[in-house]
């Protein structure tokens, strides 16, 4: 049966009017008369819906006549948030859609942030996967993303009495109209049992698995619409459920419980999404996770390729995989286990196919975050991939020695296996032996990788590391969440810049332009005053638009240094009270992010960030000089309100730590100034942006590592430095929290005696950078010249580059290639 092709569907407000309405009508069941928010929401989805239905279908028949090379990013997390109005302004019907509601005195803004956010993600590597998810489509690249459908996302914070409260998240509560349940799209996972071997005759030996614990994966699919809607490509999200959902035996015989034991551990595979973004989780449900994801994606990309093609010799020629980071590692065995006991390969032929089939991203350098898993879990869950990576290791060792001639010292760096520590599988080498490509997300961060963690594997492949710097949509993160802006472009340069952020550049010359830089100030004055109402309405805090805002939002994490803005929030708060006379510059600090419930530094810091604002805000002394404010419960939705409303974006990790970053690339393309180190991304976006436009502080990564070599501690320079030990003094000494004085002294006397962030020897630097901004901030001319070069600057920066890197480089795949 040929595809059938739609009617082109009328987007006039008329027509849309009629349809919501239909919707409204035979969908919900409900007259436009009695029809709640909610209602208008669902409706309006709906119709929408059906529009990008239309697009997926063409899409979808499209690649598989093409016969392209298909990409598939396997992601534990895709933190997409709101998905309606991404849909709307890729189908170009932000206005008309408008218009249909208005005739019933609906205002689409208030129906699109009644939407959930889908928070199935952490943080940078989740929202990362979500732009990337977008700009594949936008640059038509065949690309599918396979993830876990959690049930509860990311938890909600709440903030009470100054601490950090973790709330769970229900997204689904409401139902989701963006998915879709594919039943026939299910297949069955194994856990544990045994391995055995099978002898046919004439034949190899076949080792068969037989696992001991089953669970079937089932698909549930939603569309991403590219931009224009051209090309609308394939979340596919996978959801655990038991094969017997109740054991009717137990139930018959009076265990109601037991009768549903199965089918609970089976949905608890789904159900929660791990909130922690720096640390290795290293419990079993999370390994359960990773295996369950990676082996039904695997099964899946496998029936299609067999569905359009005789065999899986030629995988690698039609197929893509990149691992977002070591949590779908496990697929580099799994892919060997399907090649080798499944399909019969030979392991010399099985290894040459997973290889150029997969492509590696890495993401962290940070120790405790590279995961690795204890030896008799791994056995116990998985005994054939353990097998299958005990081999690896041996053929990789070989080959390390014969050919390089490594060491004993050498060996152990590159083993798959980890003797020091208990015996350990290390899932990042897993994840770069089995890649052909291994990519880091910054320049600085790819350059330490070859220096770091991976040194040894890079000497035996010298030519597998490349870079891939980040990137992020300039759909979602200027045109959709900064209208105001979009639109002063628009008018200023044209719209080319709509298809090609990159034409950005045309609006440089403006930062010279008075008239220009005065209608760009007055847009961020505007998002300003909304981020302010925001503020108000949530917080009951005034501020005031004209003061500068100072934002810091992110995870919170000691390598982040959300401390040392603290830290300087107070110096600057003893400076205003002891110098009244002096002529200071308002500013507003604000802070936002989660941390991970079971980081108790990352969580004082919150509290501290609470209880500094408390005291400040509330003293009349700083006359509104400075307040400080927490904004509870960051998610993606709010940093769409936060983004085009900084004057001042906070990347101020310790160089070295920061992979890439990502809000610093939102932050500086919506018009923020960034003070930062020379971390990750933030080098490229000094080079992009010119040193004069950028406000780059503090020791460098190969500083900060010869500092740590030498002991470094940061007594010395609090003893010397008044201003930092008078804001320490105050911190530790209680009048911060006169209810409990002691609670932060681990905190600061970390810095006294290790400062192992470099907070201490940071200090000055960034207090000085601070002051010259507050002077730069007073000659408004200089400050938006500067805030227009930025934004004219950062088109580099979108996710479409990264994408489009990533295709040509490593994918091979997309416009322009003939596979
Ligand atoms: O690459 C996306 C994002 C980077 O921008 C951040 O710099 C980096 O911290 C983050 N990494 C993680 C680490 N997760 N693990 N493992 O989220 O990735």
């Amino acid at each position: 049966i040929g595809a059938t092709v739609p009617e082109p569907r009328q987007n006039d407000p008329d027509t849309l009017a009629r349809q919501i309405v239909e919707k409204l009508t035979y969908s919900i069941g409900k007259h436009p008369e009695q029809a709640r928010k909610y209602d208008w929401l669902r409706a309006t989805t709906l119709v929408v819906r059906d529009r990008i239905i239309d697009h997926w279908f063409a899409s979808t028949d499209r690649i598989r006549a093409s016969k392209d090379k298909r990409v598939y990013y396997l992601s534990m997390e895709f933190l997409i948030g709101r998905l309606l109005r991404d849909a709307i302004n890729n189908l170009q019907l932000t206005q008309p859609i408008g218009e249909a509601l208005k005739r019933y005195n609906v205002d689409l803004d208030m129906v699109e942030l009644l939407e959930p956010d889908a928070a199935l993600g952490n943080g940078g590597l989740g929202r990362l996967a979500a732009c990337f998810m977008e700009s594949m489509a936008s640059t038509g690249v065949p690309g599918v993303g396979y993830g876990i459908r959690y049930v509860h996302g990311f938890f909600r914070q709440e903030i009470a009495e100054g601490a950090q409260v973790e709330l769970p998240e229900t997204w689904l509560v409401h139902g989701n109209p963006w998915e879709f349940e594919r039943r026939e799209s299910s297949y069955e996972i194994g856990f544990g049992g045994k391995v055995m071997t099978q002898q046919e005759p004439g034949k190899p030996p076949r080792q068969v698995w037989r696992p001991a614990e089953r669970v079937l994966a089932v698909a549930f699919d939603t569309p991403i619409v590219g931009w224009r809607g051209e090309q609308v490509n394939t979340l596919r999200l996978w959801s655990a459920q038991a094969i017997d959902p109740i054991l009717l035996d137990a139930f018959n015989s009076g265990d109601h419980i037991g009768a549903l034991v199965e089918s609970n551990k089976a949905e608890a595979i789904t159900r929660v999404l791990y909130p922690a973004d720096s640390h290795q989780a290293g419990q079993e449900l999370r390994l359960r996770q990773e295996y369950f994801f990676s082996a039904a994606s695997l099964q899946d990309i496998i029936r299609r390729h067999l569905g359009e093609n005789d065999s899986l010799d030629n995988l690698a020629e039609k197929v893509a995989i990149q691992l977002n980071d070591t949590h779908p590692a496990v697929s580099v065995a799994e892919l060997m286990r399907l090649l080798v006991d499944v399909h019969g390969y030979d392991w010399a032929k099985a290894w040459t196919i997973t290889r150029a089939t997969f492509g590696y991203t890495n993401h962290t350098l940070l120790p405790e975050a590279l995961e690795h898993w204890p030896i008799n879990l791994f056995e116990r869950l998985l005994p054939r991939q353990m097998q299958i990576i005990y081999q690896i290791n041996a053929d990789i060792i070989r080959q390390a020695s014969q050919d390089k001639g490594f060491d004993g010292a050498q060996i152990s760096a590159i083993s798959l296996i980890d003797e020091g520590h208990g015996r350990r599988v290390r899932m990042g080498q897993l994840a770069f032996v089995g890649s052909h490509a291994v990519n880091g997300v910054s320049a600085l961060h790819t350059e330490l990788m070859k220096e770091t963690v991976f040194q040894n594997l890079h000497q035996l492949y010298p030519e597998r590391i490349q870079n891939k710097t980040n990137g992020v949509t300039p759909r979602r993160w200027l045109m959709e969440c900064n209208p105001g802006l979009t639109g002063l472009l628009t008018d200023a340069i044209g719209p080319r810049f709509l298809d090609d952020i990159e034409k950005l550049a045309d609006a440089d010359p403006l930062a010279d332009d008075a008239a220009f830089r005065e209608k760009f100030a007055a847009v961020k004055r505007a998002n300003k005053a909304r981020l302010a109402d925001v503020i108000s309405d949530r917080l009951a805090i005034t501020l005031d638009p004209d003061a500068i805002f100072d934002i810091q939002v992110k995870r919170i994490h000691e390598y982040k240094r959300q401390f040392l803005n603290i830290i300087e929030a107070i110096a600057l708060y003893n400076q205003i009270r002891a110098h009244p006379e002096k002529s200071w510059t308002p500013r507003v600090k604000i802070f936002a992010g989660k941390a991970a419930p079971s980081y108790v530094q990352a969580k004082e810091i919150i509290h501290l960030a609470n209880d500094v604002a408390r005291l400040i805000n509330s003293d009349p002394a700083v006359r509104d000089l400075l307040k400080v404010v927490f904004v509870p419960n960051y998610n993606v939705s709010l940093a769409e309100i936060i983004m085009p409303a900084a004057d001042l974006s906070e990347q101020i990790s310790t160089a070295g730590l920061e992979a890439s970053g990502t809000g610093n690339m939102k932050f500086a393309l919506n018009g923020a100034l960034t003070i930062g180190t020379l971390d990750g991304a933030n080098v490229e976006m000094l080079e992009h942006v010119g040193e004069e436009n950028i406000f780059i502080f503090g020791l460098k990564a190969d500083e900060v590592a010869q500092r740590r070599r030498e002991a470094h501690s940061g007594r010395s320079i609090i003893e010397r430095t008044p201003l930092l030990r008078e804001a320490l003094d105050a911190i530790s000494t209680g009048v911060f929290a006169p209810e409990s004085p002691a609670r932060y002294h681990t905190l600061v006397s970390n810095l006294y005696n290790n400062d192992w962030w470099m907070i201490c020897a940071d200090f000055e630097a960034y207090w000085k950078t601070q002051r010259s901004l507050d002077s730069l901030f007073l000659d408004q001319n200089a400050w938006q010249s500067k805030a227009v070069h930025n934004t004219a600057r950062m088109g580099w920066f979108s996710s479409d580059r990264s994408i489009r890197e990533y295709a040509k480089d490593i994918w091979q795949a997309g416009p322009g290639k003939v596979t």
